[in-house]
């Protein structure tokens, strides 16, 4: 039986999920729980894909991408392709808070944010300069342009990649420990929902790319009188589906939590048999669920739950199908 309030996120990001309860207990808003919480991995740069110093571009520069929503009133700011600043979701809520838009996307992004007081600072580190020179040398690393040749001239079209390399299905899917996001969704004890993702998106990207994190219904989706979900993986393929949208609907339809995630990662697969990618799911009781996409190297799905009954927080784990 489910309890609240509930704070639930993607992958054993602990101390995110011990921030966002801290806001809770402290008679914070369910937006300042998935705000601070979010933010606690951008600071932490957690599994270095969430925040500045990981996931660089093709020409080496990290991007970031971010929501958040409120289930009460459905407003929702995003960013999507925010350069120079390092608290992306903090500038998704002023975009929610300060604006009547929804998204704001790449230089214009920036500027906003600066307007807005917050630091423009570089997000590259000595980790991320790293893995971008390893690249440029290396070999057997995906890239994200449809190449079957290694002369780029032949099969890329007129946009010249960086560094022409193969990319293969096999290839992409070796890379999953590159994609993981933080997804959160906050519930309090009087029924207010939230939810939020924060991300770097994915190394070696095209400039521009923009993933499914930022994107409503696709990266996460919260009504408070239906529930919430949050997805995680490969971004380019999941967005298409709406998983975080569609779970959220199953659960107003009256599926349990856990039959809208497997329903949400299903439809995917009927596709995209190899995809990688998981999904949270809470409903407006607090009970919550998880499903992941089987795929060589990911069999397992780890995130964190918090609620009266664990001793908060508590790391959850879900068989992949
Ligand atoms: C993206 N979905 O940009 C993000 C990455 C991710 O777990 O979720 N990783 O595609």
């Amino acid at each position: 039986h489910a309890s609240l309030p509930l704070v639930i996120n993607t992958w054993p990001f602990k101390n995110a999920t011990f921030t966002a309860w801290s806001v809770l207990q402290s008679g914070g808003s369910v937006l300042n729980a998935v705000e601070k919480g979010c933010a606690c991995c951008e600071t932490e740069q957690c599994d270095g894909t969430v925040g500045y110093g990981g996931s660089p571009d093709e020409t080496g520069e990290t991007t970031l991408d971010a929501m958040i929503m409120n289930g009460d009133t459905m407003e929702v700011g995003a960013v999507a392709d925010l350069r120079r600043i390092k608290n992306a979701i903090g500038v998704a809520r002023a975009v929610m808070e300060h604006t009547e838009h929804t998204l704001l996307v790449g230089e214009s992004a920036s500027v906003f944010a600066e307007n807005m007081g917050f630091i423009a600072e570089d997000l590259t580190t000595n980790k991320s300069l790293n893995i971008f020179s390893q690249w440029l040398k290396g070999n057997c690393q995906p890239n994200y342009r449809k190449c079957v040749s290694p002369d780029p001239s032949e099969y890329c079209g007129p946009y010249r990649p960086h560094v022409p390399l193969l990319r293969t299905t096999l290839e992409r899917q070796t890379n999953i420990h590159s994609h993981d996001t933080i997804g959160m969704i906050v519930i309090d004890q009087n029924g207010h929902m939230a939810a939020g993702t924060s991300t770097n998106g994915l190394t070696h990207k095209v400039p521009g790319r923009v993933g499914d994190s930022p994107i409503i219904g696709a990266g996460a989706y919260v009504d408070s009188s239906a529930g919430g979900a949050a997805a995680t993986g490969d971004g380019d393929v999941m967005m298409r589906f709406l998983p975080s949208y569609l779970a959220v609907e199953l659960m107003r339809a009256g599926a349990d939590p856990t039959a809208a995630c497997v329903s949400a990662i299903s439809r995917i697969k009927r596709h995209h048999s190899e995809f990688f990618g998981a999904i949270i799911c809470a409903n407006t009781t607090g009970h919550y669920g998880a499903a992941c996409n089987k795929v060589p190297g990911f069999s397992q799905f780890h995130f964190m739950v918090s609620n009266p009954e664990t001793n908060p927080p508590a790391l959850k784990s879900v068989d992949c199908f």
